[in-house]
């Protein structure tokens, strides 16, 4: 894929623009052997736009550390983090070893490889099951150097609870596009074509003031609960159109939890295979969004170096805001 011309990328009304590819599918958009989906939408271009908006020297983790779900949500694997002691060669020294480390055991960018489509049994811009399985598609490596632009942060929780909305992050309550683009306008802020989208959406302010028991009953899949996006048409329409790079939050699915894994009408789906849209799970937005309430000023240069893992199919963000 060469320079992008944001003006000749279809709406997706458009779409599918590749015969045979998938009903909401940008298929072909980028490339029939494009990797990277809407990671394509950040350019040289935005980088640089998007260093202009540093001027404070403030910067915010993005990623909470490894095992602060304790246990990790949803059945994921427990890290254990030990040590390799050099004592032995004379020299005070010592290594780390991550045993057991599921990159998506927390904060972490779901890969192109994450989920496929069941029914058409295919990943994003057709790749199949083997080129995943075999290592030859999609993998994180084709982030390596990708995810550095525009971040913007939009305040849905502040914005929908300041208005009288009732929200239990603990419920999987939606939130709706005509609400993202009211948390929008009340923060005079604008989508511009490249950005990498966070929501917050409360839950995981409420999870930090969880109680032991609850934070025990979500290590098992069947009793999480939480908000998260409206997974509609309607919502990855105005996701596309507004040329999104990625859409990060600090829920644990993007989407509304739990939703019907076999559901075509998922964010999971309709994101990941159908778009190349990479979703961000369980970011910490705390000391960012109170940041941004301070000074009135949503936008920062995000910058995430995701693991260089070869065929890996996620990735912690290892991502930091900086304003
Ligand atoms: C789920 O829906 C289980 O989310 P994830 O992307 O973490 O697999």
């Amino acid at each position: 894929m060469g320079k992008i011309d944001f003006n000749k990328i279809p709406k997706f009304s458009e779409l599918p623009v590749k015969p045979g590819a998938p009903e909401g599918s940008n298929w072909g958009v980028f490339g029939d052997d494009d990797q990277i989906g809407c990671f394509n939408f950040l350019t040289p271009e935005g980088i640089v736009e998007a260093a202009r908006l540093v001027r404070e020297g403030k910067v915010f983790r993005l990623d909470n550390p490894v095992n602060y779900a304790s246990p990790p949500l949803g059945g994921r694997a427990i890290t254990r983090h030990s040590m390799v002691s050099h004592e032995n060669l004379g020299m005070l020294g010592f290594d780390d070893l991550l045993d057991n480390y599921n990159t998506q055991e927390g904060s972490q960018w779901d890969g192109l490889k994450h989920v496929g489509h069941t029914r058409l049994q295919a990943f994003y811009n057709g790749a199949t099951v083997d080129d995943v399985k075999q290592n030859r598609k999609l993998g994180v490596e084709n982030w390596k150097d990708r995810i550095i632009g525009r971040g913007l942060l939009i305040d849905a929780f502040r914005y929908c609870t300041q208005r009288g909305r009732r929200i239990d992050p603990f419920q999987p309550e939606k939130y709706s596009v005509e609400e993202l683009k009211g948390a929008l306008a009340a923060q005079g802020s604008q989508l511009r074509p490249g950005t990498i989208v966070i929501v917050r959406t409360g839950w995981m302010q409420a999870y930090f003031n969880a109680s032991p028991q609850v934070k025990q009953a979500m290590g098992q899949l069947e009793n999480v609960r939480a908000c998260g996006l409206d997974a509609s048409r309607e919502m990855v329409e105005w996701l596309w159109d507004n040329r999104v790079a990625a859409i990060g939050s600090d829920t644990f699915a993007v989407e509304a939890f739990p939703f019907d894994f076999q559901d075509e009408g998922s964010l999971h789906i309709r994101a990941l295979p159908l778009l190349g849209l990479s979703l961000g799970e369980q970011f910490n937005l705390e000391e960012l969004a109170a940041d941004c309430a301070r000074d009135g000023r949503y936008e920062f240069m995000l910058v995430s170096v995701p693991l260089h893992v070869i065929g890996g199919f996620a990735s912690p963000p290892n991502a930091v805001a900086i304003k």
